[in-house]
């Protein structure tokens, strides 16, 4: 999600790779129904809203009991779909560690659950977020192969101090993606599907802009971790992002970059594939207030 901040630490308790046991019996009844809530309101809002991978991977998370997911039982049945796993951590881990768990098919999920008077807005990605919102999609098989191929460009990306433009390619997409599907615009981002309020915005609302993916493009872009996204960006195909990602020579990339100014987050550029072009009212009305 956010970038890394250096000042992480690894609470005690944590193996080297930042994972915990997820200690799901230690979950309390009223957590496990916060999980509840906001998996049904979630499921019902999203059929002819997520993409139909999405759709297809919540399967995934049928599980034999309900409540939070049991992270053994979830990832025998990830594991099956796509080789991917899913481990417990405390809460944000360092970008390295995070990349090496991806790199590995490995999903770090948040260990912990916002509380009832929270259900909209947290900043920290909790259980609901890190397994609602990614775990469908890695059951994808080209997903799945494209978040591998991202943690990997992530370790890359260290070596030429080109963390920050990377993370942009995971917001735009693994976070707030859109698709163009044959029934129109559909969510894939974990954090709109996993939000009430945004899986709706994301594609309703005459806010926001909706541009066509370019790599480049994207990387040169800023975005907000305070509110709703004021552009989308919106892909054609996962195989288009995965080909895209592994086809692309990050180096020359990443100089070429350096020479490029970062683009705030409501430019349009004249060459840009505009799908919508946002009035920004909701934005204008966020600041005003
Ligand atoms: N840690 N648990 C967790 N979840 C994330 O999404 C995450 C992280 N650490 C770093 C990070 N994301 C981002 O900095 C990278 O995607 C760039
Ligand atoms: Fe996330």
């Amino acid at each position: 999600m956010d970038t890394g901040s250096p000042k992480l630490e690894k609470p005690e308790g944590a193996a080297r790779d930042w994972t915990v046991p997820q200690n799901w019996d230690a979950f309390s009844e009223e957590e496990h129904s916060v999980w509840d809530l906001l998996f049904e309101r979630q499921s019902e809002q999203l059929p002819g809203r997520a993409a139909e991978e999405f759709l297809q991977g919540l399967d995934v998370l049928q599980l034999s009991r309900p409540g939070i997911p049991h992270f053994r039982e979830l990832s025998n049945r990830l594991g099956e779909e796509t080789g991917w796993s899913v481990v417990a951590v405390p809460g944000l881990v360092p970008d390295e560690v995070f990349f090496e768990h991806l790199a590995n098919r490995r999903f770090p999920a948040g260990n912990f659950i916002r509380r009832r008077d929270q259900l909209d807005y947290l900043q920290e990605p909790d259980v609901f977020h890190d397994v609602f919102g990614h775990v469908p999609m890695l059951a994808d098989p080209v997903f799945a192969d494209y978040m591998q191929a991202y943690g990997e460009g992530g370790l890359r990306s260290m070596e030429f101090g080109a963390i920050h433009k990377l993370a942009r390619l995971y917001w735009y997409t693994v976070e707030f993606g859109l698709i163009r599907q044959p029934g129109g615009l559909r969510i894939y981002g974990a954090g709109i599907v996993s939000s009430h309020g945004e899986s709706v915005f994301s594609l309703d609302s005459d806010s926001p802009n909706r541009i066509g993916f370019d790599l480049e493009r994207v990387m040169r872009t800023e975005y907000r971790i305070d509110d709703y996204q004021q552009t989308y960006i919106v892909i054609d195909s996962f195989e288009e992002l995965l080909e895209t990602t592994q086809n692309t020579d990050f180096a020359p990339l990443y100089s070429r970059l350096e020479t490029k100014s970062d683009l705030p987050v409501t430019t349009i550029l004249p060459e840009d594939d505009v799908i919508t072009r946002g009035t920004q009212s909701y934005a204008a009305a966020q600041a005003a207030a």
